[in-house]
């Protein structure tokens, strides 16, 4: 199989996370504080430690073979390169937000005034679908100061929590996008890369879903076993084994994350006792 070269983020609010799912996939790669190139022992890969802004770049070029990187730096990059996958890590938004104690009714209140941003390319765009004309000012970091500073009457940048703006005095008035850790690839990727890329993707497939489902097992009198099948198809079907307590059975099933609560709240009210939940660290379907 062929070598490929991934590109993530050196040091930075997606390092960590990038690494955990590479570990994941059970690849695992000589660590070495400072080092730029990370060869991994046990799958045919390379891990190249760089800035994020410059990982699109390195992927178009073909410099790295896929990367990941946040879904703003890449569509800001403007760099041509395919999204392979979604991470559901780094996830922010992009927002505009001005003074709080500036009127704002809607976008038409931003003509004429002044925006700072790292992010020229994606407001730029924005703004101009809107029909808005706003003087956009490119700064590179600590962009939720301009307003108090002068240097601006409003501001785009990224916002989690919105604790940022809370605390230098902002409102956040509109959203342009969401965004969330991609997986890019080069455009050109040849055959034999393309294998090595795919076994990676399958890997990390099961690792979404396994951290997306639960496996639960539980006890439940027989006459409530057919309800609770309803509620838990499981993958296929559920196990269901006889308990040494007569007229009950044990059930094993997967259940999803996002419904866990309505889930386990049916299944109590079908009759289910006992109800035990624990992670799955794999799920090969
Ligand atoms: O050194 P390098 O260039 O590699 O890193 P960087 O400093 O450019 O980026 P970094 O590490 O700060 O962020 C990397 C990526 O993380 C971003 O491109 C986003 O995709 C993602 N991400 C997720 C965020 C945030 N959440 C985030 N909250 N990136 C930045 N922020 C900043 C934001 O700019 C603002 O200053 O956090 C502040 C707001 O946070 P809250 O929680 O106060 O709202
Ligand atoms: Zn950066």
């Amino acid at each position: 199989m062929e070598k490929i070269r991934l590109a993530i983020q050196k040091s930075g609010r997606l390092s960590e996370k990038s690494l955990e799912l590479i570990k994941e996939c059970g690849v695992s790669y000589a660590s070495g504080t400072g080092k730029l190139l990370a060869n991994c022992y046990n799958f045919p890969m390379e891990i190249l430690f760089l800035r994020d802004d410059d990982i699109p770049g390195y992927v178009e070029d073909g410099v790295a073979d896929i990367g990941i990187v946040g879904e703003n730096v890449l569509v800001e990059s403007n760099k041509k390169v395919k999204i392979i996958d979604t991470l559901g890590f780094g996830r922010c938004r992009l927002s505009i937000a001005v003074a709080r104690t500036m009127t704002y009714n809607d976008i038409q209140d931003l003509n004429g005034k002044s925006i700072a941003t790292s992010y020229p390319t994606i407001l730029g765009k924005f703004l101009k679908e809107k029909g808005v004309k706003a003087e956009i000012h490119e700064i590179s970091g600590s962009v939720e100061i301009a307003p108090g500073i002068g240097l601006a009457e409003g501001i785009c940048d990224l916002v989690s929590t919105g604790s940022t703006l809370l605390s230098n005095g902002l409102k956040e008035v509109e959203t342009i996008f969401n965004s969330e850790a991609v997986l890019i690839s080069h455009k050109g990727i040849s055959a034999e890369k393309q294998m090595t890329i795919d076994k990676l993707l399958f890997r990390l497939n099961s690792v979404k879903k396994a951290k997306n489902t639960k496996y639960i097992l539980l006890n439940a009198p027989n006459a409530s076993i057919a309800e609770i099948i309803d509620i838990l198809p499981g993958i296929n079907s559920p196990t269901v084994q006889p308990l040494a307590k007569v007229g009950w059975s044990s059930l094993h099933s997967v259940l999803n994350a996002d419904d866990f609560w309505e889930k386990i709240e049916a299944l109590k009210k079908a009759g289910a006792e006992g109800i035990l939940v624990m992670p799955i660290e794999n799920l090969i379907a």
